[in-house]
């Protein structure tokens, strides 16, 4: 039994986002900068998520780390690494501030931690399990060491783990900025409007397949920037347009505006990775199934009129064949019949079909 003084523990729960403008290629590897902003939408945590323990100890002789109850070596992770070692800089210099500690007692920063993380959806599976994973890393380990960061600051230090982490710590519509400074320190998320903007947005999540990825994203975004002759166009032209419409649209609550910047930014992310040499798949049949059942849905006609009823819903791939689909609350269960009759539950993994609510269940 350890006092308070001796242990201090934090359990925290992350939410993974999902990106309607992609970030895909770095300009510096080692810090994680992006060549091109990105944007996305954070889900609900109560259905998609990360929870972190984290346990700090001055009897613990060494840092340990489990991931969904298996135990993995943190020195084989240069990326959790780092995060660690940031944190705990940032910790010895709050320490500089503290008073002296009592006789033999040890400071927080050299007490070693074991950190226990649990997925609760399949892991790389291209379900952004990186991105609710070091979001909860980097909070949970700073509450743990009693840091008080800031949600820009921890945005930069959960990037250090993985790109597309910075997002996770808002909710709602979240933009990360690229920035230019080559230390990064102008590369994090900010806000652009918070869950309750935009109520009416549910995401749908089909999982289509829920095995790891034939390509990690690190290495597949590497490639793509060292060979893809599309990708300067993405980067240069296509990605910073789309920043401003998307974000226009979100503003906006324009819907069509929103399904067609993601559907549309969606492929040519795979487009860019099938551009890469040697080529990049992460779609599959059904994935290529479910593009064209969206379209053809949102191609319907009322009945009654004739009339167009125009663009109700949006797919997005993220690296793996996993479709997650945007829709207005009141198309959902049309939606859902719709992509139930055309995909009977074989195809489709029926206890793996995730409706989160806005993004929630509904
Ligand atoms: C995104 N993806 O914006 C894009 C869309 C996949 C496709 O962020 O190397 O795991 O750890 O920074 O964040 C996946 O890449 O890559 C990703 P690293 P990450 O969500």
């Amino acid at each position: 039994e350890l006092s308070e003084r001796e242990l201090h523990e934090a359990t925290v729960t992350t939410p993974v986002n999902i990106a309607v403008v992609k970030y895909w290629g770095k300009r510096n590897n080692d810090l994680i900068l992006p060549t091109n902003s990105s944007i996305s939408c954070t889900l609900n945590q109560d259905h998609l998520n990360t929870k972190t323990t984290v346990r700090a100890s001055s009897s613990y002789t060494d840092d340990r780390f489990w991931l969904n109850g298996i135990e993995e070596t943190i020195s084989n992770s240069p990326r959790l690494t780092t995060v660690l070692v940031t944190l705990r800089a940032i910790r010895k210099e709050k320490e500089k501030t503290l008073g002296p500690l009592a006789e033999g007692e040890k400071p927080l920063s050299e007490w070693k931690l074991h950190i226990a993380s649990e997925n609760n959806f399949p892991t790389a599976a291209g379900l952004a399990s990186s991105s609710s994973g070091y979001a909860a890393l980097a909070v949970c380990i700073s509450k743990v060491l009693e840091l008080d960061l800031t949600a820009s600051e921890l945005s930069k230090i959960a990037r250090r783990g993985s790109g597309s982490a910075c997002r996770s710590l808002y909710g709602g519509f979240v933009e990360w900025q690229h920035g230019v400074d080559p230390s990064g320190e102008d590369s994090c998320a900010v806000s652009i409007a918070p869950e309750s903007h935009w109520p009416e947005l549910e995401a749908l999540i089909l999982v289509v397949s829920d095995v790891k990825k034939s390509t990690p994203s690190t290495s597949g975004m590497s490639t793509t920037v060292k060979t893809s002759e599309l990708f300067p166009l993405r980067v240069n032209e296509v990605a910073p347009k789309r920043i401003k419409q998307m974000e226009q649209a979100i503003l906006e609550k324009d819907f069509n505006s929103f399904a067609t910047i993601a559907m549309k930014d969606s492929n040519q992310f795979h487009a860019v990775c099938l551009d890469t040499f040697p080529p990049i798949f992460y779609l599959n049949d059904v994935s290529r199934g479910i593009i064209t059942l969206v379209h053809r849905f949102n191609s319907q006609v009322d009945p009654a009129t004739g009339e167009p009823l125009g663009i109700r819903a949006a797919y997005t791939f993220d690296a793996g064949a996993n479709a997650v689909i945007f829709v207005l609350k009141n198309n959902v269960k049309e939606l859902v019949e719709y992509i139930a009759s055309h995909f009977p539950p074989a195809t489709l993994q029926p206890t793996s079909v995730y409706f989160p609510d806005p993004f929630g269940i509904f």
